[in-house]
């Protein structure tokens, strides 16, 4: 079978378990950077076109980014009902921010990475998502996310967390308690925080998965979480977290998004309302740390 034997050649393998892995088959890399926080790799490959690793773990790939940024940006979006001033932190590859400047309501649009090579990394091999940039309502801080947002209060509408995963700085102190506490200060009254949140399949994941909802849920009133389907990340479900202080992700969705007519390609209305059905083992997973 023809079809079935794996050809030779540059091969970028992520290990999702001692006894899993990921491999997709480049034919160059682009570029490998060591920043002071974190190494950085942009290959090329004919299934995916670029993708980007931090760390050895798959951050995007031009092909299937768009449902990661579509979720973790219109969920919340059509949600609130008048969302001024925005926060996004990490998202240093610019697909969020992409996202984001296509609603016109919104007056600013902070963004809070503590890499500054990850941004210039993504301008120079990525403009597919640092295109994201261009909006002159970004505003682009070079800082440690968890001491921007112990200094903002009352400040924001959406607060969107577009970390890595919680292995080693920079992504750990993102996916504690007093983080999300802080977040929840930094909020509006009516605000709505949006986590990316792990997977439900590998035991790594899980674990990122169960931390995060336990804190997010001791923290907000409305804690949800909602599912994408994203092939390139562990097992092809992945998890978001809606925490909000006031507005319930189905019963106050907005009814007029679609008048914003912004094209997408995976977020619609009624997917909206599905994402946040959840298989029986991720239900069952999250309600454990409910108490
Ligand atoms: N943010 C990182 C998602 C982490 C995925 N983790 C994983 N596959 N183990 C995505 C960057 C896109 N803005």
């Amino acid at each position: 079978m023809e079809n079935c034997r794996i050809s030779t050649g540059l091969w970028f393998s992520e290990k999702y378990s001692e006894d899993a892995v990921f491999s997709i088959r480049a034919v160059r890399q682009h570029c490998a950077v060591q920043s002071k926080y974190q190494s950085i790799e942009v290959y090329e490959s004919p299934e995916f076109g670029r993708f980007l690793i931090i760390d050895g773990i798959m951050m995007l790939t031009e092909r299937d980014e768009f449902i990661y940024h579509e979720m973790i940006t219109h969920v919340p979006m059509a949600v609130h009902p008048n969302v001024k001033n925005v926060l996004v932190i990490g998202g240093g590859d610019g697909g969020t921010l992409r996202e984001l400047s296509r609603y016109k309501g919104i007056e600013s649009i902070d963004i809070v990475e503590i890499d500054e090579e990850v941004i210039k990394v993504c301008k120079e091999f990525i403009p597919k998502t640092a295109c994201g940039f261009n909006d002159p309502r970004v505003n682009v801080y070079i800082e440690d996310g968890i001491k921007f947002v112990a200094g903002c209060k009352d400040k924001y509408d959406l607060i969107i967390v577009d970390s890595t995963d919680p292995i080693g700085p920079p992504g750990e102190g993102l996916f504690t308690l007093e983080f999300y506490k802080n977040c929840h200060d930094a909020l509006r009254a009516d605000g709505i925080m949006v986590n990316q949140h792990g997977g439900p399949f590998y035991e790594v994941d899980i674990g990122q998965m169960k931390r995060s909802h336990e804190r997010i849920y001791k923290v907000f009133p409305i804690s949800l979480v909602y599912q994408a389907n994203i092939p390139t990340y562990a097992s092809g479900i992945w998890m978001f977290g809606f925490a909000s202080k006031k507005y319930h992700p189905i019963r106050d969705m907005r009814k007029d998004w679609e008048g914003f007519e912004i094209k997408t390609d995976y977020y619609n209305p009624s997917l909206h309302i599905g994402a946040f059905c959840l298989p029986t083992y991720v239900e069952r997973m999250l309600k454990e740390c409910e108490s």
